[in-house]
């Protein structure tokens, strides 16, 4: 790598752009197909009105905006001017992106057109923008008649190109801070690890705001230089109709189960398909036996996280093995260990530790949060609980943290606590995951009531515009005390294994 040489990852994916103008890049059912050309002009439009709104290199761009073309101009068109960019779930209540824009401390935010009354109020030094074209002022309009921005501004290979939010154990969410070598180096790693080929096409229904979405589907393709058919969220009828036309489909699990659900998916409707692969979260070694009795296919697990991007994937030629993550990736290093750090043999069960290119920067604004995730030798600790298996691939079988994977998306058991502890009929309570059969798993309340039954209604009511709905508590369970330890520590696991069954029936 020349370190004088521009290392902004946009310089990569221009070139790509320019190499394939003419063919499609976004195949929109419904919608206007975009070409390479389109896309790269949007980018540099929306650049234009970025830099007309002052957003200059290093500049944080926070962005709750809808699935759309002009949604990955605008990630595009911020990568452009050397800005930083920051999305966050479209679900999260304006409570929510209040915290966002206080800690990223962004330039502009760009959000929907109906939420602006709504983060008018929290946008504090931030300049608020609708994405949307209706409306004067919108970001669009502004990019419309902008001076379209050609350059693509310097960054060094260790300079932020976005920061993505991950759910912080205490409940406050932490900026992981990936740089433009660590988007390229894992995208570049992921290309020819997953065989990508000048005739794939990849089916593409994540959303665009967590890595999984935006940077490991995203950058496939835009690197490639092949299409996606961009679908602007998971609905498994349009999968179904769209699959037979797609080569490639990246997805959590809670797609596959969907899919399978459905009569009407059948081998014929992945004829063409050569690859599916899924991570975000556990696949279940019964989702992995069904869809192959379906298809034919076996799925490839792989495993990340929003401060790592790929760490593992199971290969493309070789042995694909239900309930394991597979082997590092080209250029990650992993290791599994003890609580006192010490690397432990093959088959021993302990914290999954990474390092590599793709391992990100830190966390924003918390340097003794990230001195404390790090080893002196410049690991990572994932906070992941697995084994090194004999052969050298890594099986997740557990979490050390206290987090819950719902269909894909983390929710910390803490930031709904503080919430359902607050209100004044429960006297304390405790947010587990049990396992679900739609999302994998399924968030559970468990309260002390301070006298009659809390019903799952009355904490709903309490968390409604103050946190995103898919991390309230799908049921309430009230019990007379929660079981501890010695310590006083609430036992988490116990209450998992007395309410495994509660959604045996979902
Ligand atoms: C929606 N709901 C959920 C979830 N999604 N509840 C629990 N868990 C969820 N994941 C709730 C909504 O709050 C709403 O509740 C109701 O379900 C219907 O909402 P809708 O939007 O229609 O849901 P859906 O279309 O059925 O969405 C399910 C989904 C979606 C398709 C599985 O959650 C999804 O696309 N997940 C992908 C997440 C992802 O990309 N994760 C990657 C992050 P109510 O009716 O009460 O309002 S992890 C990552 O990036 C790392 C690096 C990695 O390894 O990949
Ligand atoms: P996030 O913080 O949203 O990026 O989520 C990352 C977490 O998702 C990881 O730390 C894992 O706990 C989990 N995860 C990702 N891929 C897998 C997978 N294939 N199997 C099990 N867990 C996974």
């Amino acid at each position: 790598m020349n370190p004088t040489a521009n290392q902004n990852f946009l310089g990569a994916l221009a070139a790509v752009a320019d190499a394939h103008a003419q063919r499609t890049c976004l195949i929109q059912p419904g919608a206007e197909n975009w070409s390479f050309a389109m896309l790269s002009d949007a980018s540099r439009r929306v650049a234009g009105a970025l830099a007309e709104a002052g957003v200059g290199p290093g500049d944080r761009v926070l962005a709750q905006v809808d699935k759309s073309a002009h949604a990955v101009a605008l990630y595009l068109g911020t990568l452009r001017v050397g800005a930083v960019y920051v999305p966050i779930n479209t679900a999260y209540t304006s409570e929510e992106v209040a915290y966002f824009r206080g800690d990223s401390e962004p330039r502009v935010l760009v959000c929907r057109e109906q939420d602006v009354p709504a983060l008018a109020p929290v946008a504090g030094e931030a300049d608020l923008l609708s994405l949307g074209a209706d409306g004067d002022g919108t970001l669009l309009q502004n990019a419309a008649q902008a001076t379209p921005v050609d350059t693509i501004t310097k960054r060094a290979a260790d300079d932020i190109a976005a920061i993505v939010y991950t759910s912080g154990t205490t409940g406050r969410s932490k900026g992981a801070m990936l740089t433009h070598d660590n988007l390229t180096s894992n995208a570049r790693v992921l290309l020819d690890y997953w065989g990508w080929a000048d005739d794939d096409v990849l089916l593409h229904a994540l959303p665009v705001f967590h890595v999984h979405g935006l940077f490991v589907a995203l950058h496939c393709a835009l690197l490639s230089g092949t299409p996606m058919i961009f679908l602007p969220q998971f609905d498994a009828s349009a999968v179904i109709d769209a699959l037979p036309q797609a080569t490639v489909m990246m997805g959590v699990p809670t797609f596959y189960t969907r899919l399978l659900a459905r009569d009407d998916f059948t081998q014929q409707t992945c004829a063409g398909v050569r690859l599916f692969i899924s991570g975000s979260a556990p696949l279940t070694e019964q989702t992995f036996a069904a869809w192959e009795a379906r298809t034919g296919h076996r799925i490839l697990e792989r495993y990340g996280m929003s401060e790592t991007m790929m760490n593992t994937s199971n290969p493309l030629d070789g042995e694909r093995v239900p309930g394991t993550v597979g082997y590092p990736l080209p250029g990650v290093e992993a290791r599994v260990v003890d609580a006192g750090g010490q690397e432990l043999a093959r088959g021993e069960v302990g914290v999954i530790e990474v390092r590599g290119a793709n391992v990100f920067a830190g966390y924003w604004g918390m340097p003794e949060k990230t001195a404390e995730e790090f080893r002196d030798d410049g690991f990572f600790i994932t906070g992941d609980l697995g084994k090194m298996e004999e052969d050298g691939r890594v099986s997740i079988v557990g979490r050390a943290k206290d987090l819950v994977i719902s269909g894909g998306y983390n929710i910390y058991p803490k930031e709904v606590e503080r919430l359902i502890d607050e209100m004044p009929e429960v006297l304390e309570s405790a947010v587990i995951g049990v396992p679900h059969r739609d999302f994998g798993e399924g968030v559970v309340a468990v309260v002390v009531p301070v006298d009659e039954a809390v019903e799952e209604p009355q904490v709903r009511a309490v968390l409604e515009g103050r946190l995103a709905r898919f991390k309230h508590p799908k049921v309430v369970v009230n019990v007379p005390d929660l079981p501890r330890n010695a310590m006083g520590k609430v036992q988490k696991k116990e209450l998992r294994d007395r309410y495994e069954g509660l959604f045996s029936e979902a």
